[in-house]
């Protein structure tokens, strides 16, 4: 007999040689028909294998992410399998489970497309309707090494197993090498859909060899399967990129360099909006603007220390004989000069400096994404120098601010990350006692004013420790959006002080701070959130002004146009000799707000039908009173 422990610690006894889907039945009936697989002493393997000796078991049951990886894996499998059989000179690299379903990196002489993809689908449905067993399998190295023998990336991935022992899996016909564990037979693989088709390199190495990546899901209902496959193309439909380009918001463009956004017309119209919205509530919150230049001396960045501990993100040095010049990646140096520039004392403290700032960053090409990480961002940035008896005042002042902007914009806070150092030397500063003070400081503050926070070790910036406020999108994007920073070393770095009451010199401390990201961020983000359909404070174009017939209502769809921008509303009139049908679709396509009709009537007796974006009910109402509500509306930020 065996003693068999579970997850509670409950112990039972049992067969030698028996089977953990044995043991399941034993326990329940009806547990083995949800169990999927088992881990014997942690290690994930199949329901059929016999257990020889005392061990842990866990059932591995559907609904748990163990379960979709088993399940995952042996789809991978599957997908092997079919494609062997549809293109036998096929080798194959590694086929592992990833977060919402598995790939399979395949070389095959004939070339794999899209196209093929349903191809390869039937043939996988034939398999797994073919109800084979799937066999696990424990061979020497050597016997693997044999069996192997015509796939050469499936002998570079056995040279570097320490092993002697290996592990197969075999299903009629194929075999792979792998660690396991699977369902026990094809027939259980019911719900799959192969994705997409992409280009890798073997082990992500771009001098090697280019395979192809085949990306598929697998569930264990239809029902899970279609509703996966529907926040796909949700997904699809949010992406910013995609928005991005049919919005004619911004453009990216490898000739104008990778990571470099141009802004076109309508994004750049939105970002007006932003920027007097950020700059009138900062001076509400007594900020003062600044405008410094591009680039900066190489001093600057040296005295700073970015030039030690932030070279990498920095775009290379613009150099002539005897000068050499630093594209700004952070606008705190500037900032530091400028309140060095005069003699301060305790009374002109705080000093808050913002700027929505240009800067450039070299962000690994591998890292950009869409205008979510770029190389050129304008940042909605701040700093504010102040004395040690104001940190927890304007720290939480500055958040205070951030909620504002955020909720202003329809976004919510999901969480708060608290970043401080770890032990890597080069990235943080040296001096224990600077960061020692700087980060007990923010944590009382958290904790004071009760703020939950995760704590994240090795994230800080390389002057000192970060609040980080990530935001979720509507299809649940975590990102860091807002940033509050506790800064003890650039003051010392450049020398700031302040006269004190006593008469003496004091060092102020500086707080970093980013109000609502950069403009490429947030507008990723807004994107993503509204789908492209801006709330009206923000649309590039608030109204689409639809003359009925263009020779009988143009004229007067001009005078109202030309009462709108007088007004400085954003409108434009759709002066096309096309059907009112197109022109309405067309609004409605390009996410305007509002479209209003104008026609015999409208024209008579000086009213407009509107009609809101995504809504079928017209209202028809006097002029006037649609620009109350038009005003009130804007107000309002809804
Ligand atoms: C807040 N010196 C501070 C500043 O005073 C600073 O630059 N902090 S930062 O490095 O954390 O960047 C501020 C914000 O810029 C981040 O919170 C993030 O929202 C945004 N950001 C950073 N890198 C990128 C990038 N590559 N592309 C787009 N936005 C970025
Ligand atoms: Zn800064």
């Amino acid at each position: 007999m065996i003693t068999i422990t579970f997850p509670d610690n409950s112990k039972r006894e049992y067969e030698k040689g028996v089977t953990p889907k044995a043991v399941a039945k034993a326990i329940a009936p009806g547990l083995a028909k949800k169990s999927v697989a088992a881990k014997i002493d942690g290690v994930l393997t199949e329901l059929d294998r016999p257990i020889e000796t005392d061990a842990s078991l866990e059932l591995v049951v559907k609904g748990t992410d163990a379960a979709f990886e088993v399940l995952n894996h042996s789809t991978a499998h599957l997908l092997a399998h079919a494609v062997k059989r549809l293109y036998p000179d096929a080798r194959f690299g590694v086929g592992p489970a990833i977060d919402e379903g598995f790939y399979y990196d395949i070389k095959t002489d004939e070339a794999i497309r899209d196209e093929d993809l349903s191809r390869i689908e039937e043939m996988m449905r034939k398999i797994a309707k073919e109800d084979l067993p799937i066999k696990r399998e424990v061979v020497t190295k050597e016997e693997a090494v044999s069996r192997f023998s015509a796939d050469p990336y499936k002998q570079e991935l056995l040279q570097e197993i320490e092993d002697d022992e290996i592990t197969l899996y075999s299903q009629n016909g194929f075999t792979d090498l792998c660690r396991g564990g699977h369902v026990e037979r094809t027939s259980l693989i019911r719900h799959f859909k192969l994705l997409s088709v992409a280009g890798a390199y073997w082990r992500g190495d771009s001098e090697r060899e280019m395979l192809t990546r085949i990306y598929g899901t697998s569930w264990f209902t239809e029902e899970k399967l279609d509703e996966y496959l529907a926040l796909r193309e949700e997904r699809r439909e949010r992406d910013h990129r995609k928005l991005g380009k049919e919005l004619k918001i911004f453009l990216l463009s490898d000739e104008a360099g990778q990571g470099l956004p141009i802004w076109l017309p309508n994004g750049f119209t939105v970002r007006r909006v932003l920027e007097e919205y950020v700059q009138r509530l900062e001076r509400r919150y007594g900020y003062k603007h600044l405008s410094p230049p591009i680039l900066g001396t190489r001093q600057l960045y040296e005295t700073s220390g970015h030039f030690k501990h932030y070279k990498d993100d920095m775009f290379p040095l613009i150099e002539d004989e005897d000068e050499s010049y630093v594209l700004r990646p952070m606008a705190c140096p500037h900032h530091a000069i400028v309140y060095k520039s005069e003699l301060r004392s305790y009374r002109d403290l705080p000093l808050r400096y913002a700027e929505i700032v240009t800067q450039y960053r070299y962000e690994k090409s591998g890292a950009l994404s869409g205008l979510e990480r770029v190389r050129a961002m304008t940042l909605t940035d701040a700093h504010i120098f102040a004395r040690k008896d104001q940190i927890k005042h304007e720290v939480l002042s500055a958040y205070g601010l951030i909620r504002k902007a955020i909720n202003d914009l329809g976004l919510t806070i999901e969480y708060v990350e608290l970043a401080l150092r770890d032990a890597d030397k080069g990235k943080f500063h040296e001096s224990d006692e600077l960061w020692d003070e700087a980060e007990k400081v923010m944590k009382e503050l958290l904790d004071e004013e009760r703020i939950e926070y995760t704590e994240m070790k090795g994230e800080a910036a390389f002057y000192g420790p970060k609040i980080d406020i990530q935001v979720r999108t509507a299809l649940g994007h975590i990102i860091t959006m807002s940033t509050v920073q506790l800064d003890f070393l650039l003051p010392e770095r450049f020398d700031l002080t302040y006269i004190g009451e006593d008469g003496k010199r004091h060092r102020p401390v500086l707080i970093h701070r980013g109000l609502i990201s950069t403009w490429e961020r947030l507008m990723s983000i807004l994107l993503e959130q509204f789908k492209g359909a801006f709330p009206t404070w923000l649309a590039p174009t608030q109204a689409a002004i639809i003359p009925v017939s263009v020779e009988k209502h143009l004229d007067h769809a001009n005078k109202l146009q030309g009462l709108f921008l007088d007004a400085d509303y954003r409108t434009e009139v759709d002066d096309r000799e096309e059907k009112l049908g197109k022109k309405i679709r067309d609004a409605q396509q390009k996410k305007i707000p509002f479209q209003l009709v104008i026609g015999d009537n409208e024209v008579e007796e000086n009213t407009v039908t509107y009609r809101r974006y995504g809504e079928k009910e017209q209202h028809t109402v006097g002029f006037d009173e649609f620009m109350e509500l038009f005003a009130k509306e804007i107000a309002q930020k809804k």
